[in-house]
This record gives structure tokens, C-alpha cells and sequence, in this order.
């Protein structure tokens, strides 16, 4: 916390380091008084929350309960939309506010998500827009979400984004939702109010949820709000009820009824409380199990948002360690992150959190933690993804989230810069091994000196950097994991390859990026490389294959690489190879179709993409034979010249 504040004071450049203060407090204090009862636990009946399980929970079958089943809040359901569909309200104004105010965990969003998504509300409104806000309130962010598509502008002006969002509202009836909302700044709420107001349509709404009445004084909006209660207690024991009984019989779980009754009588009527609780009970099988979670001294921990606290402590102190390491690396990732799946697993990988185990590998023990964080409602909101049906998103609950970053606060830095700054020194304690920039122009000065040698990760977030410093990578020489996508990379300096500690590679998305250093083979350590859509990359260096610990390549809508280097062959731990572009010339250095047969770790899907003057496609047939197991052409682009 210390952090946060002297970063301000010395340094107005960083605009945050992102971690709201009072929350961080309350967890600091909670996990304290924690690990004092925790050194008592003779004394007291803590067991339940020291004794991690040796071995996370291993039953897929019955992972996805469904837990976005909503009990209660029909009543406020049709409150809210009868107030967005109401044409003659009393209110004068085309545009009306409605704030939704509520304590963290109540259900907040989730409620406005079902009214968001009700049929009669989709068809009411011309337009409906959702922008998560968070802290601190940005309004260029907003107004460019609010655009989206429309006419965006590159422009990081106010001016010029507020008139590109008014043009794209203009005369539109639209729903707009602000999510968890903080400022009480009135001067940025009236920026962005304004345009609003003058451009949009008759009945259009915007909802905003927040934790803080004084929002919605800010805003003006105090006649409109909708105060969330707590859940009532029978629909808090339903939706409890609902996921830890789910798979059990009918005659045992009576047995546990009474202590369940009791277990949710702690969650004081939030959802997330309940819901965290029941994904924990669910795998207690045993009455003193149950008990011991029931009498848990954490309950008696006093203090401001405990009711929510308290049940992801019990859930996070039951989880295995590993599992542990690899939810809190979660931290690194800004609010309101769309996880992926598997990228996450090759994260969790890159920092030595995965360990196989008898035949399994990695990835698989991955696949396992990942379901248990999902089990215990660490993640929600899982959907298959649209484009690669073999990984999945999710997103972490913004309470969640604040609680994995109390927990890291030295470990883990998300540093927002502002503007055109480059001159800014982050205080960076020798703690710090994670580190994620996000807005900045390049890479601040100050990155090149001693403070970060000991990183682990290295993360920008929308970022423009066009340039890595030859001295920053040297101090670099314990990095394990760098993502430098979505930057506008022209090239990397050529002692990357010293880092060869470096197990994870993501330089997707530099569209001007045209070669890589052949370095690049030193990093023997490597695991993942990622070069999506870098459109100007024309080849690979033919040092690849040194890369001995690769396991997944990347490289779709990369169009201008011809074919992949020869010692891609010699790279038999791979498993991933999403697209493999062969020219049909005798060239030797070329990978061949025929080459594929000694990868046989290969899985999932793959692209063959056959340019060049083939004369004779039968070699293309052939790739047809390693249909193996796991392994399955996804698809076959033939783009043979026919001149
Ligand atoms: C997984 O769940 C099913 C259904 O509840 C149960 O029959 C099975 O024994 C469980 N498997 C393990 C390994 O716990
Ligand atoms: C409120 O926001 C305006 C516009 O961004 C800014 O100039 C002003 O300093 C802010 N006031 C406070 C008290 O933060
Ligand atoms: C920082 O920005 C100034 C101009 O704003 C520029 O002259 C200087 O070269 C930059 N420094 C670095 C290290 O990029
Ligand atoms: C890497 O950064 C980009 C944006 O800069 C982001 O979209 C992506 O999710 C990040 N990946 C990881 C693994 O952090
Ligand atoms: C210089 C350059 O082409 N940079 C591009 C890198 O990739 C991002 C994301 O695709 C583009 O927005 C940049 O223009």
C-alpha cells in the first residue's frame, strides 16, 4: 500500500498502480488476523483451513455445475425493466440514469446482465453498449467502448473521442450499462454525461452499478436508484443448496442440511458468498469437515466487507499450494480480463507451477487446476471459445480479483501510465517479480536499471512500444515470461537470446515485425512461442530448431512466411502447430508435408496452407496419413497458382 501512495507523491506520472486501497486493507487485515489464529490452531479449530488437500479434486465429469442460476431478485427484475421500458416516465429528460447500488457480491451485475439480456429489453433499444468501468474512471476508455466499431478514431484526445461516440449515439435509443463504477469526480462524469445527453435518442438508459451511493449523487441520478439488498436467507440456502448437493444422494446430503443451514446463515445474504461456500462444501464429504468450516474461527473476524472476505479465505486456504500459485498469478492481469483457457495454462507453465505427474503431462495437470478454480467459483462466466472450440474464456468475479491482488501486492505491479510520459520511475520493491505495463508510449527509462532483475514477467497491456532496449533485456536475466504483443515492434535486439531462462514468448500481433534475431535459438528453455498474425514476418530463423522444449507454436495469419525451417522436425516435444505453410519447391532448408510424421506429439488442429507452383499435389495428400490420434487437419488451404 505504501506503494500506491508514494508512487503518487514522487512520481505523477503513473496515474495508478492498480489496487484500491481500502480493500487491500481490509484483506491485509483479514489475512493477518488469519495467520494469527493460523499459529493458534491447537487452540482452535482451524484445521479445516490449514490442511490444504494434497491433490486438487480431479472430477471433470461433474465440474460445470451450472451456477449462474440465479435465485431470487425476480421482483427487482421487473422493477428495473419496467423503468427502462417506460416511455412516459415523469422525467423530462430523454436520457435517464439509474443507478444500482448495492455491497460487493450482492449481485449487482448480475442482475443487470438478465435485464440486459431479457428479450423485451433487446428489442426495445436500438442500441445497447456494456462497459466494465472500474477504478479509476477513464473517459477516454469509456467513450472509445462506447464507439467501438463505429468511426473509431486513433485518437487518445477527449475532444476527438467524445465527438466520434456522439456520432456513433446520435439519435439512437440506446441501453447503456456502466459497471462497477467508482468516481466521484463530477467534472468527469459530466465530460462524458453531456454528449450523452444532446445526442442520443428519446428513452435511451444508462444503468450504472456501484458500490457507493455517492455515485449516484455525483451523477445527479439519486431520484432513480435501485438499493440491492441482500439475498433473502431462503433463496441464499436455495442457490447454496443448488451447488454443494448438487451430485450427492438425497439421503446423505439430508444429513449435512442443518450445517449447510448454518454455513449460510455466515454468508449474510450475498450470492458470492454463497456461491463461494457451496463450491467449497461440495467436496467436503465428510460431517467433520463440515462442521470444522462451520466453526471456523474466521467467522469471528470483525470488519467492513468481511461477509465477503471471509468465504473466498476458507476457499483459497483449502486449495491445494500449487493450485494456490496459479490463481494468484491471476493478479498479473488487469480487471475485468478475458481469460483464456489454454494461454493460462501455458502462463502457469512458463513460471514452473505445473509439475507432471506419472504420465501426465503439464498441460493436463493444468487442465486440472484450471477446473478447480472454476469448481470453487474462482472463475465465472465460462463459455466456449468462438473461433477455437479447444479452449475456453472466463472472466473473474472484480471481488476476486481485488482479493488475488491483496494477496500479491508485492509479487504482482499493474502499472497504468499516462499520456506521452516517458520519464517516470516506478517504485518497484525487490519483491516485485511480475510486472504489467499497461498505456504506455515505450517502455519508461528507468525499466534499465537494477530494480527489475529479479522479474519473472514481463506484461504490457496496451502499450505502443516500438522499440526493446538492448540494456533492459540484459538486466532482464531471470525472465520467464514475456508478452509483447499488440505493440508496434519493428524488430528485437539480438541479446534476447541471453535470457535463457525465458519459457514463454508472445509477440503476436506486431504487424510491422519482419524478422526474427536468429538468437532467438539460444532460448533453449522455451515453450511457447506466439507470433499471430505478424503479417510481415517473412521467415523463421532456421535456429528454431534448437528450441528443444517448445511445445506450442503459434503462427496463424502470419501470410508472408512461405514455408517453416528444416529443424522444425527436430522439435519432437511439440504439440501445438496451428498452421503450416509449405511451398512447393525443392528447397532443403524447407519443412516438408512429410516432415509432420516425426512431430508426434502433435494434437488439436492444424492448417496446412500449400503455396507456391506445386505441380504435383499428391504431396498434399499425404499429409492426410498423420491423422493420428488427438491430431486432426482442421483444414486444407490449397492455394496452388494454376498457371
Ligand atoms: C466423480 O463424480 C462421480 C459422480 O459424482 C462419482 O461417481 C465418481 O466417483 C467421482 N470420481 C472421483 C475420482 O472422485
Ligand atoms: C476531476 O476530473 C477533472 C477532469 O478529469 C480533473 O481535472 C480534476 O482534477 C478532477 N478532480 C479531482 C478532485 O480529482
Ligand atoms: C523521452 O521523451 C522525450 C521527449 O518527450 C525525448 O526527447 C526523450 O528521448 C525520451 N527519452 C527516452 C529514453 O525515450
Ligand atoms: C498479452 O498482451 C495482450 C495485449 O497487449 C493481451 O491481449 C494478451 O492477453 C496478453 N497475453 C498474456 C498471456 O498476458
Ligand atoms: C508498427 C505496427 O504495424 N504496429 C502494429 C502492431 O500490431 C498492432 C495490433 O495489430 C497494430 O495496431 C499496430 O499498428
Amino acid at each position: 500500500m505504501v506503494l500506491y501512495t508514494l508512487s503518487l507523491l514522487l512520481f505523477g506520472q503513473v496515474s495508478r498502480v492498480i489496487l484500491r486501497r481500502d480493500i487491500a486493507l481490509i484483506i491485509k487485515d483479514l489475512n493477518d488476523k488469519l495467520t494469527v489464529i493460523a499459529n493458534q490452531r491447537q487452540a482452535y479449530n482451524l484445521q479445516s483451513i490449514e490442511r490444504s488437500a494434497e491433490q486438487p479434486e480431479r472430477n471433470k465429469s461433474s465440474s460445470f455445475v451450472d451456477i449462474s442460476k440465479v435465485f431470487g431478485r425476480d421482483n427487482e427484475k421487473d422493477i428495473l425493466i419496467s423503468r427502462l421500458l417506460s416511455e412516459n416516465s415523469q422525467e423530462e429528460r430523454a436520457l435517464l440514469v439509474i443507478p444500482i447500488i448495492g455491497m460487493g457480491g450482492v449481485g449487482k451485475t448480475t442482475l443487470t446482465q438478465r435485464v440486459y439480456d431479457d428479450e423485451n429489453v433487446k428489442s426495445h433499444f436500438e442500441m445497447r453498449i456494456w462497459v466494465c468501468v472500474s477504478d479509476p474512471f477513464d473517459e477516454i476508455k469509456i467513450a472509445k467502448a462506447i464507439t467501438d466499431g463505429n468511426g473509431v478514431s486513433n485518437s487518445d484526445e477527449l475532444e476527438a473521442v467524445l465527438q466520434c461516440m456522439s456520432k456513433s449515439i446520435e439519435g439512437k435509443k440506446f441501453l447503456l450499462v456502466l459497471d462497477d463504477v467508482w468516481t466521484q469526480n463530477h467534472t468527469k462524469w459530466e465530460q462524458l454525461e453531456l454528449p450523452l445527453m444532446q445526442n442520443c435518442g428519446q428513452g435511451s438508459r444508462i444503468i450504472v452499478t456501484t458500490r457507493k451511493e455517492e455515485v449516484a449523487i455525483i451523477m445527479g441520478a439519486t431520484p432513480h436508484m435501485m438499493h440491492l439488498k441482500q439475498l433473502s436467507m431462503q433463496n441464499c440456502l436455495s442457490l447454496f443448496n443448488h451447488i454443494a448437493f448438487l451430485d450427492r444422494k438425497e439421503d446423505v446430503s439430508t444429513v449435512f442440511r442443518a450445517i449447510g443451514e448454518g454455513i449460510v446463515k455466515k454468508c449474510k445474504g450475498l450470492p458470492l458468498a454463497s456461491k463461494t461456500l457451496a463450491s467449497l462444501m461440495r467436496y467436503k464429504k465428510t460431517m467433520k469437515e463440515w462442521q470444522d468450516v462451520l466453526d471456523s474461527k474466521i467467522w469471528d473476524i470483525e470488519g467492513f466487507e468481511q461477509q465477503v472476505f471471509q468465504p473466498l479465505f476458507l476457499s483459497y486456504h483449502d486449495l491445494a499450494p500449487a493450485v494456490r500459485r496459479c490463481l494468484l498469478y491471476c493478479a498479473t492481469f488487469p480487471k475485468d480480463y478475458v481469460f483464456d483457457k489454454n494461454i493460462l495454462i501455458e502462463l502457469w507453465m512458463s513460471q514452473d507451477y505445473l509439475h507432471s505427474r506419472g504420465n501426465h503431462e503439464k498441460e493436463v495437470i493444468g487442465q486440472i487446476f484450471f477446473d478447480n478454480l472454476v469448481m470453487r467459483s474462482f472463475f465465472q462466466d465460462l463459455v466456449d471459445d468462438e473461433f477455437d472450440k479447444l479452449t475456453m474464456r472466463c472472466k473473474m468475479h472484480d471481488i476476486v480479483h481485488d482479493f488475488v491482488q491483496s494477496l500479491t501486492e508485492k509479487e504482482c505491479v499493474i502499472m497504468e501510465l499516462s499520456g506521452a510520459s516517458n520519464k517516470t520511475e516506478p517504485l518497484v520493491s525487490n519483491k516485485l517479480r511480475h510486472f504489467t505495463l499497461m498505456s504506455a508510449p515505450e517502455f519508461p527509462s528507468s525499466m534499465s536499471s537494477q530494480n527489475y532483475k529479479n522479474l519473472r514477467t514481463l506484461t504490457t497491456f496496451n502499450c505502443k512500444i516500438s522499440a526493446v532496449d538492448l540494456k533492459l533485456i540484459s538486466e532482464l536475466r531471470c525472465l520467464r515470461t514475456l508478452n509483447l504483443s499488440h505493440n508496434g515492434l519493428q524488430e528485437l535486439p539480438q541479446n534476447i537470446g541471453d535470457l535463457i531462462h525465458l519459457r514463454y514468448l508472445d509477440l503476436s500481433f506486431n504487424r510491422s515485425l519482419k524478422k526474427l534475431p536468429t538468437t532467438l535459438g539460444n532460448l533453449f528453455n522455451l515453450q511457447t512461442l506466439r507470433l499471430l498474425r505478424c503479417r510481415a514476418l517473412k521467415e523463421l530463423p532456421k535456429s528454431m530448431g534448437k528450441l528443444i522444449s517448445l511445445r506450442h507454436l503459434y503462427i496463424q495469419f502470419c501470410d508472408q512466411l512461405k514455408y517453416l525451417p528444416k529443424g522444425i522436425c527436430r522439435l519432437t516435444s511439440l504439440q501445438t502447430l496451428d498452421m503450416c505453410p509449405v511451398y512447393g519447391s525443392e528447397d532443403d532448408e524447407a519443412f516438408k508435408l512429410g516432415d509432420l510424421g516425426s512431430l508426434d506429439q502433435l494434437q488439436g488442429a492444424l492448417t496446412i496452407k500449400v503455396l507456391g507452383d506445386w505441380k504435383d499435389a499428391n504431396e498434399a495428400e499425404n499429409a492426410r496419413m498423420w491423422n493420428k490420434n488427438n491430431f486432426f487437419i482442421w483444414e486444407l488451404m490449397l492455394a496452388m497458382r494454376t498457371t
